[in-house]
């Protein structure tokens, strides 16, 4: 079976094809160099000859294609840029951005259950919180945050490295995350915290709820949209908790990053989320 991965590389080299028929270069480029967006990305490129191409590329690049010809450029008032963010969320008071677990553990190649591409998510966790508040959506953040002892972790009998020891630098955020909202901190008390809304005791089952629905009932929020880390673990749980609770739910494909502990583990993140009603873009 194909992989998110695969079929997007597979959207990618036809975006790329479907280029060089048209004759023009694709150019990678970073997000910082891109245009500011308008809000909610309702960016809209030049076109050449209408034909402006764009695809996405994983996390936190975009992929443009600039005409070849000289001047080509210079059309419509300089509005070149096509942004391949995601399908547009409408943020706004209803909306709130959740942020998951954007910390050093998970982000850093340094970090002790380091998250392949986790560095490469930050950039574009800011834009989403950048847009999500200046449309006045709550955003919100967790945290793993664990004992050193718990039966969370290998060492204690459970399945995970040491990882987001409360205090520790593997537990802070990501340096370069722009943190302007609350913070859910799970797994304080030993037990295993995926989903942002409850955590549950390792060795009776017992789930208790963290202060995320009551927080989200506070601002009035009715939909979530999800980001960050890691996609087949926090990422899930939260948005499946969200359905359960009624939340309207959408995780940004581009913001996410799964630890693939069993290959094929981020597809089936990805179906039991879509059976769930989650919207995925
Ligand atoms: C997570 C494994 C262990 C996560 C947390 O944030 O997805 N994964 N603890
Ligand atoms: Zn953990």
């Amino acid at each position: 079976m194909l992989s998110v991965l695969d079929r997007q590389r597979m959207e990618l080299e036809a975006v790329r094809q479907e280029g060089s028929r048209l004759g023009v270069d694709a150019v990678e480029v970073e997000p910082e160099e891109l245009a500011p967006l308008e809000p909610f990305g309702h960016s809209v490129g030049a076109t050449l000859d209408g034909r402006l191409v764009a695809g996405r590329n994983g996390a936190g690049h975009s992929l443009i294609e600039r005409p070849r010809r000289a001047g080509a450029g210079d059309l419509a008032g300089g509005a070149q840029n096509v942004s391949m963010e995601p399908d547009p969320v409408d943020y706004g008071p209803a909306v709130a951005l959740l942020v998951v677990d954007l910390q050093n553990d998970f982000a850093d190649p340094d970090g002790a259950l380091y998250v392949k591409g986790g560095e490469k998510l930050v950039a574009f966790a800011n834009r989403q919180i950048e847009r999500a508040k200046g449309a006045g959506s709550t955003v919100i953040y967790t945290q793993d945050w664990h004992p050193p002892h718990t039966p969370h972790f290998a060492q204690d009998g459970g399945t995970w490295p040491v990882h987001c020891v409360a205090g520790t630098w593997g537990a802070e955020y990501v340096p370069a995350l722009s943190v302007v909202g609350p913070t859910i901190k799970k797994g304080t008390g030993g037990e295993d915290g995926y989903s942002g809304f409850s955590v549950r005791d390792v060795t009776t089952g017992e789930v208790v709820s963290t202060d995320l629905s009551e927080l989200l009932a506070d601002v009035g929020a009715r939909m979530i949209v999800v980001c960050g880390l890691a996609l087949d673990y926090c990422v899930q749980e939260t948005a499946l908790d969200a359905r359960r609770l009624g939340y309207e739910v959408a995780v940004l494909l581009d913001g996410v990053s799964p630890v693939e502990l069993h290959p094929g583990d981020a597809d089936r993140a990805i179906d039991a989320m879509r059976a769930a009603g989650v919207t995925l873009r």
